[in-house]
């Protein structure tokens, strides 16, 4: 079992009062690591040290150089691709097939695209009569960066990537749950030869090590991903030291399908966007939309496609394609929902049970692909984020219905359109009230393109230039000629 302590100016250290945490793999109940548990002595600790290095020689780095630091992180990454994806899976319970797919080359991916991005990075110059006005961007200073479980390395090197490469020092607090490949981030990141202070790292829970960061007065942005109401808190404790924020939050998305629809690349697609990662991504489709003419079909199809891909087994299995869930505490709240589905008068047209695994995965915490029919589209079960791998699917009669239903929610963070008709394409993804619209596919990635969402779904864009503005203070420079 590793023992994982923080790192703090570029140094492992363990917690000021010695006091340490437990992490569990998801898929067999067995104790992974036992972790430093952060508290506000920790936070101060990395806040001081990131301060050192701020005003140290790393404030003088050209973007030039710090596009290099990212690279050599990117090639760390790469050169410990296969340790970083087993320990992904065992962290999460996710199949490795996935976090080898998905999950490890993205956090490379980070890496590379915003070392390009800081290399080209460009600014603004407005002539006027008389004087000369040029833009100029400075590092915003130390930033908390505090993510959650369900992405551990490819949410937190979406953050770290632009927070370093602007010239800013950073403060991690990564999800307790799943803390494993942000202990060797940390490390890969100084092999890469940042100098000490640059990245600090602070495991621990969220009301300790995460609120001490966001409330740090040293502490200059805090850019978060988790749950609404964390968010909610974030950004009460955050107010009152007018700190530049970044929230990432919850969803509940909709996959709106039309009669008129490519049916099996449709099937495949909403299956995919409901059941990826075990339904545990903030982008996940989760309230189908159907064409009510289709619906009968599409729902027949849909339980054939999931009970045929989609059935839990061993994450290390290079063939599994569907893995555990992240907690055993998060399948009973899953499990919770599937009981309210059938008092709220829902069917279950496939899943709604823990599968029967052979040992040592009998103890884990998996749960079958789950597909719930004839609910209200209003009910709880069908508007409260689940975060996990239950799908409702509901008819529709017209677009303009179907519209309605989808932003019936307190959510608006993204959703797809299915249907061969261009025009109602972009009608449809125009009238959806979510911060992305996919039209024909799901969580197709370019990381140029604004990411985040509306309604209680987060405030702030992250991705391309939109992460180099709000890991910056852009500042304008006036000159009288
Ligand atoms: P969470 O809100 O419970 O935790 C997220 C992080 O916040 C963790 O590191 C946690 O320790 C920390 N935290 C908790 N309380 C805190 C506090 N008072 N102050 C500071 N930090 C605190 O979320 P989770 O359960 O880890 O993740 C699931 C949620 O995240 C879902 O709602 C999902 O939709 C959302 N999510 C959103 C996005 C997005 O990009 N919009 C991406 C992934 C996940
Ligand atoms: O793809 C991304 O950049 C991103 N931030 C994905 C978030 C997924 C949420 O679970």
């Amino acid at each position: 079992m590793k023992t994982m302590p923080h790192f703090i100016g570029g140094e492992p250290r363990p917690s000021a009062d010695g006091a340490t945490f437990e992490d569990r793999a998801p898929a067999t109940d067995l104790p992974l690591a036992t972790l430093s548990r952060g508290a506000e002595a920790d936070v101060d600790a990395a806040v001081s040290a990131a301060r050192d290095a701020l005003t140290g020689p790393w404030g003088d780095t050209t973007p030039e150089q710090r596009a290099d630091l990212l690279d050599a992180i990117a090639d760390g990454i790469e050169a410990r691709f296969d340790e970083l994806a087993q320990a992904e899976s065992d962290d999460t319970g996710k199949p490795v097939s996935l976090a080898r797919a998905v999950d490890i080359p993205r956090a490379v991916a980070n890496f590379r695209f915003f070392a390009g991005a800081v290399r080209h990075d460009e600014t603004g110059c407005h002539p006027m009569p008389g004087a000369l006005n040029y833009t100029v961007r400075k590092p915003l200073g130390i930033v908390g960066l505090i993510t959650p479980w369900n992405l551990p390395l490819y949410l937190l090197t979406w953050k770290v990537a632009p927070a370093l490469g602007m010239g800013n020092t950073v403060v991690a607090k990564p999800s307790e749950v799943t803390p494993v490949t942000a202990g060797l981030l940390a490390e890969i990141i100084y092999d890469a030869g940042a100098p000490a202070g640059v990245f600090n790292l602070v495991h621990g829970f969220g009301a300790e090590a995460g609120q001490a960061l966001v409330a740090h007065p040293d502490v200059d942005g805090i850019s978060f991903t988790g749950g609404t109401a964390t968010g909610a808190v974030v950004a009460a404790t955050a107010a009152s030291s007018f700190k530049k924020l970044s929230l990432e939050l919850g969803g509940k998305n909709a996959s709106v399908v039309f009669a008129d629809c490519d049916f099996d690349a449709t099937v495949a697609g909403v299956a995919r966007a409901a059941f990826a990662n075990q339904g545990q991504i903030c982008l996940c489709g989760s309230r189908i939309l159907v064409e009510r003419s289709l619906h009968d079909r599409f729902v027949e199809a849909l339980v054939a496609e999931v009970e045929a891909t989609r059935a839990p087994g061993d994450p290390s299995d290079p063939a599994t394609a569907f893995g555990s869930l992240v907690s055993p505490a998060h399948r009973a709240k899953v499990e919770g929902y599937v009981e309210l589905a059938r008092s709220e008068g829902g069917t279950i047209a496939t899943g709604g049970r823990r599968p029967m695994l052979p040992a040592p995965h009998d103890a884990g915490a998996f749960y079958e692909a789950t597909v719930v029919t004839g609910l209200a589209h209003d009910s709880r079960t069908a508007t409260e984020e689940i975060f996990g791998p239950v799908a409702t699917v509901h008819a529709f009669d017209t677009e303009e219905e179907a519209v309605a239903i989808a932003n019936e929610v307190r959510y608006g963070l993204a959703g797809s359109v299915w249907t061969n008709d261009l025009r109602r394409a972009h009608r449809v993804a125009g009238a959806m009230e979510s911060g992305m619209i996919w039209v024909n596919t799901w969580l197709k990635r370019d990381l140029r393109v604004p990411f985040g969402g509306v309604k209680d779904s987060g405030v702030g864009r992250e991705g391309g230039r939109h992460s180099l503005e709000f890991f910056s203070e852009s500042k304008n420079i006036c000159v009288a000629l």
